[in-house]
């Protein structure tokens, strides 16, 4: 049994408002999950970042020949399927470094592999570790731009958000670049549908942090008593996901029991969505200076570059 996982499970459900670290999600279920949810029609984050990225690509390109920078060392933080790299390095020649950061090193040795057969001139690392602390990474004589898409920083609180900015300004060093995914804030009916989607597999991915604990910590969830929400917190600018207790119960957990009155959720994540300006402020605190902003059509997602 992973002790830390069932800490943390534990500690999450002692407190008043039950939570679980939405961390959790991403097994190899949770994580196909998601690569689903990038496809459905109503999440439009993937598809939006995704179709900006090679008009990003291509400006950062004439923006560095000007700066006289011949060189770029690219390191993508929780690297996982490397999709959203190819188009910046299909447009970005200058990059002949390429560094992976992520927990998991495995499924991002097969991607990578993939990524060197399409860019044989590339040198391809992966470092396996926590990216949201400092890394220790061999920087090489280029100039190092982090890479840090699909707008996950928003998945982190404001401050745990500043904290990655500062950390990952430590790992990549001074002069160095940050290209970053922010998702914007927007009306609820477009982000509420993006979180509830009508096939249901939001709701899949949510429930799946129940399956695994009670695969991996000995938990008796039953997922038919819990039914999926997601409501956007237009004070906290999140999109909250939550389980709701359909009856009043108690599960079990390794042993320990926790009771559920009807109606009692569990907060398993947050998705903060951020103006322009106001994540400006957010690095501004962690060093970062905003060098240039792109924004896809209605402003519905921004991609900044931020420079130390
Ligand atoms: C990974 N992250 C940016 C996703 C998001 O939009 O916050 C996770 C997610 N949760 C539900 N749908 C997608």
């Amino acid at each position: 049994m992973d002790h830390v996982f069932l800490q943390d499970v534990l500690a999450g459900l002692r407190l008043p408002q039950k939570a679980l670290p939405p961390k959790y999600f991403y097994d190899q279920q949770g994580s196909a999950y998601f690569d689903q949810i990038c496809q459905l029609d109503e999440y439009y984050p993937y598809r939006t970042e995704l179709g900006l990225l090679p008009e990003v690509a291509r400006e950062l390109k004439h923006y560095f020949e000007r700066a006289s920078v011949s060189s770029l060392q690219l390191v993508e933080f929780g690297a996982g399927s490397l999709h959203k790299v190819k188009p910046v390095l299909e447009e970005l020649s200058m990059v002949d470094e390429f560094v992976a950061l992520d927990i998991s090193g495995e499924h991002l040795k097969e991607a990578s592999s993939d990524l060197a057969e399409a860019f044989p001139q590339l040198t391809i690392k992966v470092v396996q570790g926590d990216f949201t602390q400092p890394m220790q990474m061999e920087l090489s004589s280029a100039t190092p731009m982090g890479f840090f898409p699909g707008s996950t920083i928003g998945n982190f609180e404001p401050e745990e958000a500043v904290e990655f900015l500062r950390n990952a300004g430590t790992t990549l060093g001074e002069e160095s670049y940050l290209l970053l995914g922010v998702d914007t804030k927007k009306d609820r009916a477009i982000l509420e549908p993006a979180y509830n989607d009508s096939k249901g597999v939001t709701a899949l991915f949510n429930k799946n942090i129940l399956t695994r604990i009670n695969r991996e910590l000995d938990g008796n969830f039953d997922l038919d008593q819990f039914e999926h929400t997601a409501i956007y917190n237009q004070q906290l600018g999140r999109i909250e996901m939550h389980l709701r207790s359909l009856t009043k119960q108690e599960v079990s957990i390794a042993g320990e029991r926790f009771q559920f009155a009807e109606g009692e959720t569990i907060h398993t994540e947050n998705s903060y969505k951020y103006h322009p300006e106001e994540f400006e402020r957010l690095a501004s605190r962690a060093g970062w200076s905003p060098e240039s902003v792109w924004l896809a059509a209605d402003g519905i997602f921004a991609i900044m570059l931020l420079r130390r």
